[in-house]
């Protein structure tokens, strides 16, 4: 019998705690974890009842029952680690952005191309079924051509300037932050779904909190007002307009200083017959509407709709599936990649790559304020 694919982990925070998860759920077992110390290390493989807490990277690469790392640190250390695990053989799961400069991500994505292993970085919300019915309909002609591209990803776990986290710093989140944390998902999506690629871009960025209280290592919580306080330079919000290589003109505003707006990706692309739209904080519905005044609402579920989009309904329709089902999806295809199948849709450390590019694009354009090439 073939035993189970051994994973480790490394980075305890709230991704790496969902990235345990899903791995779990997908049939791996979890050999051990590595954190920001030894003695982290323990505690947290304690709590989660894993054999070992790893001492760093060294230790997980050396450990020859871990076939797949998954990489869940803060993004200055994604180029190194994920150079280790795959010259040490191993498959691996990187957390976007794959790196924080467009030279890292390339040197990564050249090197798993060399070695073969599978590599992939989670840009999930391409895992809500009604996501795969839109790119299925869009595939299909049902759209039309390609008229206009737009939306938001807003999000307000930034607004107290009380709150701060690793991300704000430069030196450990990368030269932009916003837009290479969430702004890369929704380029990413709006890509896989329309199937145009961005060829230009114009974009601005604002940091609006000039101070921010001294980063205590908790993210998304809300944390005492009154300590220390720290100048921030990355941007709290952006807008970009692009134009895909077929002309079609997108536009974006992403934020994490947007009050009452948690976690809202959302997208809408306008055809010459109809227009289509997602939210991600509304996930089981997918929007289309045409000219003719008719407005059409598909819901998820097994029971119709494209084939990806059932496959991934793992739950029957008004059970609500979300993000954790997401990740959960996105790991179990990583591991069938593993097993030499070839899902559908999945992200790769190539797509990892492209988001670099477009983030680098992104920062330039945001400098020079002129309308930049992303090639
Ligand atoms: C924080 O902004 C964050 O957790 C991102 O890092 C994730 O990629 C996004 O999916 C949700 O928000």
């Amino acid at each position: 019998m073939m035993s189970t694919l051994g994973v480790a982990i490394v980075g305890t925070g709230m991704i790496g705690a969902v990235h345990r998860r899903a791995a779990v759920l997908a049939g791996a077992t979890v050999r051990g974890v590595a954190a920001s110390s030894p003695a982290r290390a323990q505690e947290v493989a304690q709590a989660w009842g894993v054999p070992r807490g790893y001492d760093g990277i060294e230790d997980v690469i050396a450990d020859p029952q871990v076939q797949v790392v998954h990489v869940c640190t803060p993004n200055h250390l994604h180029r190194s680690m994920a150079q280790a695990a795959l010259e040490a053989g191993k498959h691996v799961v990187c957390e976007k952005p794959l790196a924080t400069t467009l030279e890292d991500a390339r040197a990564l994505a050249a090197l798993a191309a060399s070695t073969g292993q599978v590599a992939t970085v989670p840009f999930v919300y391409r895992y809500h079924p009604v996501v795969r019915e839109a790119r299925a309909r869009i595939a299909a002609g049902d759209i039309g051509p390609l008229r206009l591209i737009h939306g938001s990803y807003l999000q307000d776990w930034l607004l107290d300037p009380a709150s701060n986290n690793w991300r704000v710093d430069p030196a450990l989140g990368g030269a932009s932050r916003v837009f290479a944390d969430i702004g890369s998902h929704w380029c990413d999506l709006v890509e896989w779904v329309g199937g145009e690629r961005f060829a230009e871009v114009s974009a601005v960025f604002e940091t609006v909190i000039a101070e921010r209280g001294v980063a205590t290592g908790k993210s998304f919580t809300t944390p005492a007002a009154g300590g220390d306080t720290q100048a921030v330079s990355s941007e709290d919000a952006a807008a970009a307009m692009f134009r895909t290589g077929n002309g079609t003109l997108a536009t974006v505003t992403v934020s994490q200083v947007s009050a009452g707006r948690r976690n809202r990706l959302w997208f809408e692309i306008d055809g010459a017959k109809a227009s289509v739209a997602f939210d991600q904080e509304d996930c089981e519905r997918l929007w289309m509407g045409y000219p003719d005044q008719r407005e059409e609402v598909f819901v998820r579920g097994p029971g119709a709709g494209s084939a990806e989009q059932r496959r991934l309904s793992v739950l029957p329709a008004g059970h609500a599936q979300g993000y954790a089902n997401c990740f959960e999806a996105f790991v179990a295809d990583t591991y069938r990649a593993i097993a030499r199948e070839q899902p559908e849709g999945l992200p790769t450390f190539e797509d990892g790559l492209r988001s670099a590019l477009i983030v680098d694009r992104v920062i330039a354009s945001s400098r020079s304020r002129a309308w930049t090439p992303i090639a």
